[in-house]
């Protein structure tokens, strides 16, 4: 039967088989005796995706057939992680997949890791958006995610004598296999210019912008199938352009670069991500490219719902609007600029609509990640959308006043323009404003929200503000990152928790059987070893399978402490140089993650990472005994070689800080321990978890507030507590500079003097926490129970749950089946 299945979407080895010969010779257009890996890769790339265009079509069929209500995720980062594997996982067919390979001659993994990964995001917020459209798709929730196709998605970083150097990522160099462009699904919009009034025919004022200058953004789609359903959504990721490629013009009067000078200066708009934590630097360029994908998205969402019918008083019940952060903040004023410019609505109608249609989510109380655009800078680039914004704030002070007459201060701190010095619009203010639900992304954060940054508008609207804690794919971070645990996993504790992650559970009652122990450990052994083997091909650097895996892999910030860590290397070498008989387990120090290029102190910690490992790891002293690495380029190829090997996870932001952090999630269901303040998710993970399963050390939240508000001295710390005086004395002593004292001394200074994260403060309790982690690890049998304990009790923080939530108490979400 099965030989006679179709080439295009059969799922047989032998449909499979064919159909990657096929699309080698008629789409790469090689033959079998010199096609290259990459050129099989992308031949397998086509095969899936022709397998995912039937479902993807059906599915949108469906959806519009029902009339179904739809999410549209609006996000400027995605960091989906390469396709292929997932997409494999999806249809089910890894094991066809993988024999079909084998026929001509090759290894399915070898396929994979031919693929370039999109870094379309810089950190745990796109790889959140990436988690929840896998989930939205696996629920079957109709959604659509989107963003913007950034030609130069997150920079490469190499490693240099210790410092970060970033290159620039050409990911689309080989083509993307996986993404359709659709020209004919584009949209034009406009940049600076002015406004003008005019009467309509009904005699009423109304607004025209005209534009400086326009471009397209043409849609370039993406399927993300589900797991285990034949529901296949879109991310629809869009791509600058320019409207005439070509000026006639310049070209007849002999300026020839002159004549495509627009379509070039047109496409840079969505050439690169800008890294984050970069303050000021290429601003309008931003604002431009949020304005872009905003505007595109709205204006695509119209169309499908103009052509479905219904008219535009019907919007908010066929579609729900998430801002993922305030990045795509803009959407508020230019849904009320479509509905009022282009869709003559009035003014009461259109604001309804556009409170009914949004909801926001905040991923961070850091005040300078908190997004702010000059009013000169709006004036210029948005002339219009600024006139909407001031009368948005206009009616809304208005109604605030009423509310709490005798409060101006109030008002001021309320207003969506910052008046306090050169005036500013800041969005998170329009983004809760225009939104009819605000979320946080942890139930400390959420809580924090309320309490500090977005304290007034709780005050005015307490009902608004929810809670849903992040959550990750058990399908990226478990079955593809882990395949063995997984196995393992589905035979003690059954089949199906990939697709239900409570179900993990199941294997608590298992976790003191000491009889699968060997094999849990085993699996662990097997993947730091293939660790290992890619340390050594990345660093040179070699290190011992059993010692323990202590890893730190994140964006480097200063409120993430990775230097807290480094302060225990220093401070665990030296108690090893003093005494070497000191009973101690064997450590590998991991790290990993990116600095912001412009973010010197995070440079810096990078720097210090390796400084501190090149004296170690060539110490004869602690020789087998203590190593440091740095794995260069950490994203999500990497992360999913990362999280299988670890034993613990440090998780060690200053209480208050870290939104939720998702990482600690994708650790603990791979095994992992975690060292860990209260902060963020970990709290909960904790809770979860249970407290003896968990390191906890360091101050809580409103220890930290109290210790600020107090007056915190770091340097008391530093006078008072003689190993951390040691080990802060050696740094400044030049001991891991060769003898220069000027390289860390800025980070010495900051430590003694300012220390905003309180690394001092909680020094002390991260060392003895650290003591117990190594008692705990050197007790093999309650380590390994402890780590079941954690696998069995995560399945909460599965991005599914998370998604869930979401569908029932913010977008009023239904599933759709589709059916083959
Ligand atoms: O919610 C996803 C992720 C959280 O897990 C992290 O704790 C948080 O730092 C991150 N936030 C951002 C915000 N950036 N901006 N703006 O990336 O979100």
């Amino acid at each position: 039967l099965t030989e006679h299945e179709p080439t295009r979407t059969g799922l047989s080895v032998d449909a499979l088989h064919r159909a990657l010969l096929d699309n080698l010779f008629y789409v790469v257009g090689r033959f079998p005796a010199v096609a290259t890996r990459q050129d099989y890769y992308r031949a397998l790339a086509f095969t899936v995706r022709d397998r995912l265009l039937h479902r993807w079509l059906r599915t949108v069929q469906t959806y519009k057939e029902e009339r179904s209500r739809t999410v549209c995720y609006l996000s400027a980062e995605y960091l989906p992680g390469p396709q292929l594997g997932h997409n494999l996982l999806a249809l089910g067919i890894f094991d066809n997949t993988r024999e079909a390979v084998r026929r001509v001659g090759l290894e399915l993994d070898d396929l994979i890791e031919e693929e370039a990964e999109p870094g379309l995001g810089n950190g745990g917020l796109g790889r959140l958006a990436a988690c929840y459209l896998d989930s939205l798709a696996t629920l079957q929730r109709p959604a659509i995610g989107y963003g913007l196709r950034y030609e130069f998605g997150i920079f490469r970083q190499r490693i240099d004598n210790g410092w970060q150097v970033e290159v620039s990522d050409s990911w689309l160099r080989d083509g993307n296999p996986w993404e359709l462009r659709r020209p004919h699904i584009a949209f034009e919009i406009g940049l600076g210019g002015h406004t003008e009034r005019y009467l309509d025919h009904h005699g009423h004022t109304r607004v025209r912008w005209v534009p400086g200058e326009t471009i397209r953004g043409v849609a370039h789609d993406t399927a993300i199938p589900g797991y285990g359903v034949f529901n296949s959504n879109l991310l629809r990721l869009w791509a600058a352009e320019a409207t005439e490629s070509f000026d006639f013009g310049s070209f007849n009067a002999g300026d020839y670069q002159g004549a495509v000078r627009r379509k070039i200066r047109s496409e840079t708009i969505s050439r690169v991500l800008y890294p984050n934590d970069e303050p000021e630097t290429g601003k309008r360029l931003r604002l431009i490219q949020g304005y872009l994908f905003v505007s595109c998205s709205l204006q695509d969402m119209l169309r499908i719902h103009l052509a479905g019918g219904e008219g535009l008083d019907r919007f908010p019940q066929r579609f729900v609007v998430q801002l993922n952060d305030t990045h795509p903040a803009i959407a508020v004023a230019e849904l009320m600029r479509l509905l009022l410019d282009k869709h003559g609505m009035e003014w009461e109608s259109a604001w309804d609509l556009t409170r009914r249609t949004f909801a926001y989510t905040n991923h961070t109380l850091l005040p300078e990640a908190l997004e702010k655009w000059s009013l000169t800078l709006f004036e210029e680039t948005l002339p219009r959308h600024l006139e909407i914004i001031l009368e948005i704030n206009q009616y809304f002070l208005d109604e605030v006043r009423m509310r709490f007459p005798h409060d101006e201060a109030l008002t001021t701190r309320l207003s969506l323009i910052d008046e306090t010095g050169p005036r500013y619009v800041r969005m998170a203010h329009l983004a809760c404003v225009g939104s009819f639900s605000i979320n946080g992304v942890a139930r400390l954060h959420t809580a924090l929200l309320a309490d500090t940054v977005l304290r007034d508008f709780h005050t005015l609207w307490p009902e608004r503000f929810n809670n849903k804690t992040n959550g990750i794919s058990p399908r990226r971070f478990g079955n593809l990152s882990n395949p063995d645990l997984c196995a393992l996993l589905s035979r003690v504790a059954g089949p199906g928790w990939a697709a239900d992650a409570e179900r993990l559970r199941l294997l608590e009652p298992h976790a003191h059987r000491r009889e699968i122990y060997p094999e849990w450990r085993r699996i662990k052994l097997e993947r730091k070893r293939a660790l290992a083997r890619y340390v050594a091909d990345q660093t040179g650097i070699v290190v011992d399978p059993e010692s323990m895996f202590d890893i730190q892999v994140k964006r480097i910030h200063e409120y993430k402490r990775q230097h807290l860590n480094v302060l225990h290397i220093i401070a665990l070498y030296s108690r090893i140089k003093m005494d070497p008989t000191l009973d101690a387990a064997p450590r590998t120090f991991v790290f990993g993650g990116k600095a912001a290029p412009g973010y010197k102190m995070a440079k810096l910690i990078i720097k210090l990472i390796h400084s501190v490992g090149e004296v170690v790891n060539r110490d004869p002293a602690v020789r087998d005994r203590l190593r440091v690495v740095f794995v260069p380029d950490f994203n999500v190829k990497v992360a999913q070689r990362i999280y299988p090997a670890a034993d613990l996870s440090e998780q060690i932001s200053l209480a208050g800080m870290e939104a939720s952090g998702t990482g600690n999630m994708k650790f603990a269901l791979n095994g992992a321990l975690t060292i860990g303040t209260l902060d963020g998710a970990n709290v909960e993970i904790r809770e979860e978890v249970g407290a003896e399963n968990f390191f906890l050390f360091g101050l809580t939240s409103a220890e930290v507030q109290a210790r600020k508000r107090s007056g915190y001295c770091p340097y008391d710390c530093y006078r008072e507590n003689p190993v951390l005086r040691e080990a802060i004395d050696l740094l400044a002593d030049g001991l891991f500079s060769h003898g220069d004292r000027a390289l860390f001394r800025p980070l010495v200074d900051h430590l003694l003097q300012q220390d905003d994260y309180m690394l001092l403060a909680d020094f002390q309790s991260y060392i003895d926490c650290q003591d117990r982690v190594d008692r705990a690890f050197r007790d093999a049998d309650s380590w390994t129970r402890m780590s079941m304990l954690n696998v069995a009790r995560i399945g909460r923080f599965s991005s599914d749950r998370v998604v869930q939530e979401y569908c029932r108490e913010i977008w009023r979400l239904e599933p759709v089946t589709i059916r083959p």
